[in-house]
């Protein structure tokens, strides 16, 4: 695993929101991504969630991708592959925080011909706001402007706020919210299988439709940085943490959101 990021990757992710890593897989470790995704993929069925909660109906954002939610919970291989404290090093040197919590991973996986992944931000959807949360993603497949590559509006995550809308089928609905980047221009992130981007939580990004009769594999993971606090939404916490949490608590239940990687503890296996 490809796992050290640069000063010079940390430096272009700080200011365009976004930051590519070639190669971060070897042949082997993509091969066990993929088994173990389609392995815990196949496990839920439909529901979304371990626990049974969301369940995916046959709709539109069904078809812009299959999307199965903290497989660390429920499968042996994905929680070791997700719970590694190198991926929560790297997210912690990008965002330049002292430590890492996994808020949710997600396969996300665009079906033959799927739809696009409409414009969004992602941390304005979950529980704690921050402006170092960061996103993982991992291409399984080769990822091309045919079958739904990520796009990201470079340095948005500056001047973005906590308005946000959802993933719906009107792909531009998120320049209603923010007119002002309406004449960015987009970066498409072409990516080999094996290769991964992180992009910050504040970020504008969206992906493209499948135009391919093949499936566009990814394994994601959203990252809350070591000390935020509940907003007062659910995302996917259950009613039960909901009504157990006042808005400002720290959100630490290391069942729900492992802590990962923290500074203040001893990594000489991936520092020496
Ligand atoms: O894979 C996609 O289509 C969208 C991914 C995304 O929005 C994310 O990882 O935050
Ligand atoms: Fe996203």
């Amino acid at each position: 695993m490809n796992h050290k990021v640069s000063e010079e990757q940390i430096g272009f992710y700080r200011e365009n929101g976004f930051v590519v890593i070639d190669e971060f897989l070897d042949a082997d470790e993509l091969e066990t991504w993929r088994r173990y995704v389609g392995e815990a993929v196949a496990n839920r069925g439909k529901r979304k969630l371990a626990d049974g909660r969301m369940v995916e109906e046959d709709n539109y954002y069904a078809r812009v991708f299959a999307q199965r939610i903290n497989l660390w919970n429920d499968h042996e291989g994905m929680r070791r592959l997700m719970l590694d404290d190198r991926l929560g090093k790297m997210a912690a040197d990008l965002a330049g925080v002292e430590g890492i919590r996994i808020w949710h991973d997600q396969a996300l996986i665009k079906p033959p011909w799927g739809n696009p992944t409409a414009w969004h931000l992602d941390n304005p959807y979950w529980s704690f706001y921050s402006r170092a949360a960061i996103s993982l993603w991992v291409a399984l497949d080769d990822v091309t402007r045919d079958n739904g590559c990520l796009y990201f509006l470079p340095g948005s995550h500056k001047t973005a706020t906590y308005d946000n809308v959802g993933i719906g089928s009107n792909i531009g609905d998120l320049f209603n919210a923010y007119p002002q980047w309406g004449a960015l221009e987009a970066v498409a992130v072409e990516m080999k299988a094996g290769s991964c981007s992180f992009h910050n939580g504040l970020v504008a990004h969206g992906a493209g439709a499948n135009m391919t009769p093949y499936h566009r594999r990814a394994m994601t993971c959203g990252y809350m940085p070591d000390g935020s606090t509940f907003n007062g939404q659910q995302n996917i916490l259950s009613p039960e943490q909901v009504a157990n949490y006042e808005i400002g608590d720290v959100l630490e239940d290391d069942g729900q959101s492992p802590l990962i990687y923290h500074r203040s503890k001893d990594y000489v296996r991936f520092t020496g």
